[in-house]
């Protein structure tokens, strides 16, 4: 169990946090941050599990799952037309806006989200490592071709390719597939030599991603979790930050500039 400041909701502690977060980045040569869906939370994107995690009733990790998509391709592609649509209407918020900052503040910096919507790269943020893959790009289920696709909304619903005229699909991870393996150990890589892990909106619940908080933990990073809940993985926090990234980034950032 790791000694952890809780910056719970008392003003005095959460700043007394927000001070420690900034001396433990301040120092720190390689930084890595991990985000889930909270992080877009602000600019208002529905979490996954905050929604209910809901779609027509069905809860998501039944509808983001191959068989569904084998079963019933149109119905999959409507709930992900929806997603893409609402994530047309949304900008950035400013913790997206920090993370992209720290890119270029720190010597060597890693951004690994398992959010879909693009508004990491939106806000500037380069090579940012999409473990569960991204709402505007599109896959061939019979050739393979992926293309970038931000029509919105899509003239025909399942899309086909121009290749081969078969169906394409979102290039989204779903349940019971395999992360992109190239992404995966990239950021498996950079957490094992972070030496801050700054978590941010995420329940940690979904691996192998959530995996990657262990491993920076036990490669003997100092762990910073920012969330106004306690995610599944918050006993491994040295640091805990509770409240919404949009407002506690900006002010990790804007002390880490005085210290
Ligand atoms: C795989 C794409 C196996 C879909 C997603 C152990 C090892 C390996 C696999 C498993 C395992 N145990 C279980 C599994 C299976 C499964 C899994 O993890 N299930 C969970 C539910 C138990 N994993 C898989 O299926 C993975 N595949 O391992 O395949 C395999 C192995 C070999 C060979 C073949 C197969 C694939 C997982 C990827 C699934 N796809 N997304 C889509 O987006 O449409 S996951 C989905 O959940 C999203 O990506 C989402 O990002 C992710 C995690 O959720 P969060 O981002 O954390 O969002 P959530 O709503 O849960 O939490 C939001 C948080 O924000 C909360 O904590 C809240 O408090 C906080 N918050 C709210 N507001 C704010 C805030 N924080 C800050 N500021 C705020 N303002
Ligand atoms: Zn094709």
């Amino acid at each position: 169990m790791r000694a952890s400041r809780n910056g719970g909701d008392n003003p005095a502690m959460l700043e007394d946090s927000i001070k420690a977060a900034a001396r433990a980045l301040s120092g720190a040569g390689q930084v890595m941050a991990f985000t889930g869906a909270g992080v877009s939370a602000e600019s208002g994107v529905a979490t996954f599990r905050g929604a209910g995690g809901l779609w027509e009733g069905q809860p998501v990790e039944q509808v983001a799952t191959p068989e569904a998509f084998r079963r019933d391709p149109l119905r999959v592609w409507r709930f992900y037309e929806a997603r893409r649509v609402q994530a047309s209407t949304v900008r950035p918020n400013p913790a997206h806006e920090t993370l992209a900052r720290w890119q270029r503040r720190f010597p060597a910096f890693c951004l690994a989200t398992q959010n879909v919507d693009g508004l990491h790269q939106a806000a500037g943020s380069r090579e940012v490592l999409e473990l569960h893959g991204g709402l505007w790009r599109v896959r061939c289920t019979a050739c393979d071709r992926q293309r970038e696709d931000r029509t919105v909304p899509l003239p025909e619903l399942p899309p086909r390719c121009s290749a081969c005229g078969a169906i394409e699909r979102p290039d989204i991870v779903w349940f019971g597939e395999v992360l992109p393996t190239d992404i995966l150990s990239a950021a498996a890589q950079a957490a094992a030599k972070a030496e801050v892990f700054v978590v941010v909106g995420t329940s940690a619940v979904v691996y192998p991603a959530a995996g990657l908080v262990e491993i920076a933990a036990s490669a003997g990073a100092t762990i910073i979790e920012v969330n106004p809940a306690a995610s599944a993985l918050a006993h491994l926090a040295d640091i805990v930050l509770r409240g919404p990234a949009g407002e506690l980034l900006p002010r990790i950032d804007a002390t880490l500039e005085v210290s």
